[in-house]
């Protein structure tokens, strides 16, 4: 087995990370958050990489923080200071994860628990396989929803069931995270790697720089009121226009060929 606690490979323009500690859920470790960071910002420069796919090795996707990790104990013994681990580790990733310049898919294999979860849920897509769950484990050790749970999940259910799954911790199988809009698919077991990798290619065939674009203008949309949406919309599709890949999907279009997108 690799003593890497993220694995890339890469197929075509697809960067596909595995979170490789299995014997723990690949639970959160301050190495394996290093990893992890400098993986995906590898794959943000690497012009080549169009689409990025995260998963995990063994049984589980990600069960949050390693509570065992020395990131997680004072020097003295006495209280860690979680904010800090927060600080350092969590609020990084989660803002890489949403400033990608390609789109970012979790492929789910098995439970994703408290800030697995989460990072998990700040990635484009989410495909879960129907073996997988989502548990927002904080409340069970005293904790509320980090790594963006406060501000994704209000947002993706509304508050009722934010706040039944956050304060209860129940485990929400991922039929029911579809079926409730939490996730975009649940697919067969067997079929979650192709399912998400097909995904993958067909988004790296496509104007990913309008997609990374999509998606900020929908954050900033969220703290704007209609006026400023459609200002903000203005001012986005004034900067796509002047693009290659606008030019290019009109003048295809026209021609009726198939478009090459090259801006990132
Ligand atoms: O610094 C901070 O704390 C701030 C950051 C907070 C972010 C967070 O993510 S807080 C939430 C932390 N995560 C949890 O509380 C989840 C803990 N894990 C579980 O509740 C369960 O493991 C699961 C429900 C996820 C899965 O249950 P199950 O029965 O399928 O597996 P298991 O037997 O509990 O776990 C398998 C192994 O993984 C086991 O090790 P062992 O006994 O075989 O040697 C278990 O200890 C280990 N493991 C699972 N989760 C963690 C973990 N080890 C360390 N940390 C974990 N989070």
């Amino acid at each position: 087995m690799s003593d890497e606690l993220v694995l890339s490979t890469t197929d075509g323009a697809v960067r596909t990370m595995t979170l490789n500690r299995p014997a723990a859920l690949n639970s959160f470790t301050g190495a394996m958050h290093e990893q992890l960071l400098a993986a995906l910002n590898a794959a943000a420069d690497d012009a080549a990489v169009r689409a990025v796919v995260v998963t995990g090795a063994g049984r589980g996707f990600c069960a949050g923080q390693d509570l065992n990790d020395p990131d997680m104990k004072a020097p003295d013994g006495g209280a860690p200071d979680v904010g800090a681990v927060i600080e350092r580790r969590y609020r990084p990733l989660a803002l890489r994860v949403r400033s990608m310049p390609v789109p970012v898919i979790a492929a789910v294999n098995g439970v994703a628990a408290g800030a697995g979860a989460n990072f998990a849920l700040g990635c484009d897509f989410v495909i879960a396989a129907r073996s997988a769950s989502f548990i927002q484990a904080f409340s069970r050790i005293g904790l509320i929803p980090d790594c963006g749970g406060t501000w994704l999940l209000p947002r993706l259910l509304g508050r009722a069931r934010a706040l039944g799954l956050a304060m209860t911790g129940d485990k929400l199988p991922a039929e029911e995270a579809q079926r409730i809009g939490l996730i975009w698919q649940c697919v067969d077991d067997a079929v979650l790697v192709e399912s998400a990798l097909a995904l993958a290619r067909r988004l790296a065939t496509m104007p990913i720089r309008a997609l990374a674009d999509t998606r900020r203008a929908l954050d900033l949309a969220v703290g704007l009121d209609y006026a400023g949406a459609l200002q903000l919309e203005a001012r986005m599709q004034g900067d796509l226009g002047r693009g290659h890949d606008y030019a290019e999907g009109v003048a295809a279009f026209l021609e009726k060929r198939a478009p090459v997108f090259t801006d990132r």
